[in-house]
C-alpha cells in the first residue's frame, strides 16, 4: 500500500495552514472559521507562530495590538456581530503576555463568544530552564502560568509534541462552533514545540466544513410549554442573546403576537425583538424599564428564550412577585433551560419558537385582551418618561441633582447621559451598531436604547468589563458586512482612561470607528450603587488629593487622606488626538449632533468628548438588587442601609 502523502512543517506552520482551510456552515452560509490572526509577539511566539503568519500571511493575515486582552476583546467584537458563525485568533508571548489575555478568556467563556486563543507557553524540553517568564512552581513541574486559562476556558490543552495537533485542533474547532461549549478555547504552545517540525498528514490540510447545530427539540417537552402557556393569562416572554444567535426573531414575533406576551429584553437580548410592535416591551430587570418590570411582577407565566437570567434580569430573584407564577424556558443548554424551575424545552431557539407556535396553534390559544391593555398602558406611561430623559433641546436643571457632600460638585456641562444617548439615538440609521460594557453606558442603553429596526446594539454585560468598548467595536467593524454602517463605542471616562491605547491599532487598520465619551469625573456608576448602600463618597469620583499621603512612616491616617479635593483636569481630547484619533469635544447637543455627522464618512477613528453632568441619572428601574450593605458599622449612614435592606430582601423568592 502506497504511504500516505505527508507535509512536513513546524507545529505553528501546522496550526496556521490548518485554520485557514477551516469553514463555518450555518444556514447555508458558508465563510471561514478564523479569518484572521491578532497578536504581539515576543521570544515566546516570535520565531514559532510569527514565522508561521509570515509565511503564510496571505491566507491568514496578522494584525498587530497594542494590548493583548484588548485583542481578545476584538476577537469577541468580531464574534458577536458574526452571530458566533465565525471568530479571530490571537496571539501572545509566553509569561506577561498570555496573562493579559486571561481576562478576555473569562469574559469569552461568560459571554458563550467564540475565540481562540494562541499563547506561547514554557519550553517543554526543558533543557534551558528556567527560562525567562517561568513560574518555576515549587511542587507542581509540569504547571505554568498558562494554567490559570483553564478555569475561564471552554477548552485548554498544552501542546508538547507537534502530532498533538492532529486531535487537538479538530477538537478546539468543535467547541468553537457548538452553541452549548463555546467560550474561550485555548491551546497553549511551548516556545520550542512551536518550532518543531512532523510529517502531517496531508489529508489533515484539507477544507472542513463545521456546521453549526440545530438541535431538534423534543415534541413531548414543546407540548407541557404549549400547556402551560395555553393557560396563562399574563404571559411574558424574557429574550436572551440564544435568540440572536439562533436568528429566531422572527419566530420569537410570530408567538409573541399569537399568544398576546408582551416580550421583554435581557442586555445579551437586546434587539432580539426587531418591530416595533405593541408587545415589543424594551428590557427587563436592574436597568430595564418600569413598564417592563411592572409587568414581569404581574405575569402569571414566564418563558425565557436562550438566556442565563442572570441577578441583572430577575432582580437578584425578587422581580416576579405574582404568587401562582409559573416558569417556562427554551435553551440549548440544559444548564441554562431549567433556572428557576423551569418546564424546560432543550432545544435550538428558532426551531423550538417554530415548534412552538405550531403547537400553539393546534391548542386555538387566544391573547387576553386585558392584559394587552395592560402593557399598552405601562408601555404609554414609560414613553413619554423615556422622551422627556432623552430630549437633548430641554435644558436640564442642574439644582435637581443634590449635591450629596460638601465637595464640589458642579461642572459646565450643560448634557446629560440620557440626553448624550437622546442625540446618538436621533443619529443611529438601520445597520449602525453601538456597544457598551460598563459603567453607565450598558445599563442606560439596555433601558431606552430603540433597537429595532436593523438599529444593533450590543451590550457586554455577562462580564461587564471595563476597556472592552473599543477593541470590540474594532472586532465589530472588521466583521460589519456594510461599509457605510457606523460602528460606535460608548463608554465611561474610567473606562477610556483603563484602556485607550487600541485607538492605535483603530488609526493603523484604518478602521472607522466613532467613540463616545459622556465625562462625569468619576466611576459614578459604582458611586450611584455606593451611595445606596453606604451613604457617602469614598474613592469613587475622580478628585485630587488635598494633602500628600504619607506612608513610609504612617501611623494613622485622617480624613485630609479622603479624595475630596477639586475633579481631576484630564484632556480626554488630546489623549485621543495622541493615539490617533481624530478627537473633538462637544458641549451642546448641537455640538454632538454636529460632531456625528461630520464624522460619519470619516474614514478613520473618531473620539467624541461629551461633558455630562455628573449624577443626573435616568428614571429608575424600580428593581431590588441584592448588594448587602455592612451589617456593622461606625459610619453613621450604614444602619439605616442595612435595615432597609433587610426589609426588601424580603422580596426574594426561591423559584427550585
Ligand atoms: C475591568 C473592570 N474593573 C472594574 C470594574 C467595576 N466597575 C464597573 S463600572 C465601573 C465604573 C466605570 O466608570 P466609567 O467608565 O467612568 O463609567 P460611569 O460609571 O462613570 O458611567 C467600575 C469600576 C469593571 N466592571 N471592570
Ligand atoms: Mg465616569
Amino acid at each position: 500500500m502506497p504511504r500516505a502523502a505527508t507535509l512536513r512543517l513546524t507545529a505553528a506552520q501546522a496550526v496556521v495552514t490548518y485554520l485557514s482551510r477551516q469553514y463555518s456552515v450555518a444556514d447555508g452560509e458558508r465563510r471561514r472559521l478564523v479569518p484572521a490572526t491578532l497578536g504581539i509577539f515576543g521570544h515566546g511566539n516570535v520565531a514559532g507562530l510569527g514565522q508561521a503568519l509570515d509565511q503564510l500571511s496571505e491566507t491568514m493575515p496578522f494584525v498587530q495590538g497594542r494590548n493583548e486582552q484588548a485583542l481578545v476583546h476584538a476577537a469577541v467584537g468580531f464574534a458577536k456581530h458574526s452571530r458566533r458563525r465565525a471568530t479571530l485568533a490571537v496571539t501572545a508571548s509566553i509569561g506577561p503576555g498570555a496573562m493579559n489575555m486571561v481576562t478576555g478568556a473569562a469574559l469569552a467563556t461568560v459571554n458563550r463568544l467564540p475565540v481562540l486563543l494562541l499563547p506561547g507557553d514554557t519550553y517543554a524540553t526543558r533543557h534551558q530552564g528556567p527560562v525567562l517568564q517561568q513560574l518555576q512552581h515549587p511542587i507542581d513541574a509540569d504547571l505554568t502560568v498558562n494554567d490559570a486559562f483553564r478555569p475561564v476556558s471552554r477548552f485548554f490543552d498544552r501542546i508538547t509534541r507537534p502530532e498533538q495537533l492532529l486531535t487537538a485542533l479538530p477538537a478546539a474547532m468543535r467547541t468553537l462552533v457548538d452553541p452549548v461549549e463555546t467560550g474561550a478555547v485555548v491551546l497553549s504552545l511551548p516556545q520550542d514545540v512551536q518550532s518543531h517540525a512532523y510529517d502531517f498528514p496531508a489529508d489533515f490540510f484539507a477544507q472542513r466544513d463545521w456546521v453549526i447545530r440545530r438541535p431538534a427539540p423534543d415534541p413531548d417537552e414543546i407540548d407541557a410549554v404549549a400547556a402551560l402557556l395555553a393557560g396563562a393569562k399574563k404571559p411574558i416572554i424574557i429574550a436572551g442573546g440564544g435568540v440572536i444567535y439562533s436568528d429566531a426573531t422572527d419566530e420569537l414575533e410570530t408567538l409573541a403576537a399569537a399568544i398576546g406576551a408582551p416580550v421583554a429584553e435581557t442586555f445579551g437580548g437586546k434587539g432580539a425583538v426587531q418591530t416595533a410592535a405593541w408587545w415589543q416591551i424594551g428590557g427587563i430587570g436592574l436597568e430595564g424599564t418600569p413598564a417592563t418590570n411592572t409587568l414581569a411582577n404581574e405575569a402569571d407565566v414566564v418563558l425565557t428564550v436562550g438566556s442565563r437570567l442572570t441577578d441583572f434580569a430577575t432582580g437578584s430573584h425578587s422581580i416576579f412577585a405574582n404568587p401562582d407564577v409559573r416558569f417556562a424556558s427554551i435553551n440549548v443548554n440544559v444548564h441554562d433551560a431549567d433556572r428557576l424551575g423551569a418546564v424546560g424545552v432543550i432545544g435550538d431557539a428558532k426551531r423550538s419558537l417554530a415548534a412552538l407556535c405550531r403547537a400553539i396553534t393546534e391548542r386555538d390559544v387566544h391573547p387576553e385582551p386585558s392584559w394587552r391593555s395592560r402593557v399598552e398602558e405601562l408601555a404609554d406611561a414609560w414613553a413619554i418618561e423615556r422622551s422627556d430623559a432623552l430630549n437633548p433641546d430641554q435644558a436640564f436643571d442642574k439644582s435637581a441633582v443634590a449635591p450629596d457632600s460638601d465637595v464640589v460638585t458642579t461642572t459646565d456641562a450643560v448634557l446629560t447621559q440620557g440626553q448624550v444617548i437622546g442625540v446618538l439615538q436621533e443619529h443611529a440609521r438601520a445597520g449602525d451598531v453601538v456597544v457598551a460594557a460598563a459603567g453607565g453606558p450598558p445599563g442606560d442603553l439596555q433601558k431606552v436604547w430603540d433597537a429595532t429596526g436593523g438599529r444593533t446594539c450590543h451590550l457586554e454585560f455577562g462580564f461587564s468589563c471595563m476597556g472592552f468598548e473599543i477593541p470590540a467595536a474594532m472586532g465589530i467593524r472588521m466583521a460589519h458586512p456594510d461599509p457605510s454602517a457606523r460602528v460606535t463605542a460608548f463608554l465611561g471616562d474610567g473606562t477610556f482612561l483603563m484602556a485607550p491605547t487600541e485607538l492605535v491599532t483603530a488609526a493603523q487598520e484604518r478602521l472607522p470607528i466613532t467613540v463616545v465619551i459622556p465625562e462625569n469625573h468619576g466611576y459614578q456608576v459604582i458611586h450611584r450603587l455606593q451611595m445606596f448602600r453606604n451613604g457617602r463618597e469614598f474613592g469613587n469620583e475622580f478628585r485630587y488629593r488635598t494633602e500628600p499621603l504619607e506612608l513610609a512612616d504612617a501611623t494613622e491616617v485622617d480624613e485630609a487622606a479622603r479624595l475630596s479635593g477639586d475633579y481631576l483636569s484630564v484632556d480626554l481630547v488630546q489623549i485621543a488626538a495622541g493615539l490617533g484619533a481624530r478627537a473633538i469635544r462637544a458641549g451642546t447637543a448641537d455640538e454632538l449632533r454636529e460632531a456625528l455627522d461630520d464624522s460619519r464618512g470619516h474614514p478613520g477613528t473618531v473620539v467624541i468628548v461629551v461633558p455630562v453632568i455628573p449624577h443626573a441619572d435616568l428614571p429608575p428601574a424600580g428593581v431590588w438588587w441584592d448588594v448587602a450593605p455592612a451589617e456593622v458599622s461606625e459610619v453613621t449612614t450604614v444602619p439605616a442601609l442595612r435595615a432597609e435592606y433587610e426589609q426588601d430582601r424580603r422580596t426574594q423568592r426561591w423559584f427550585g
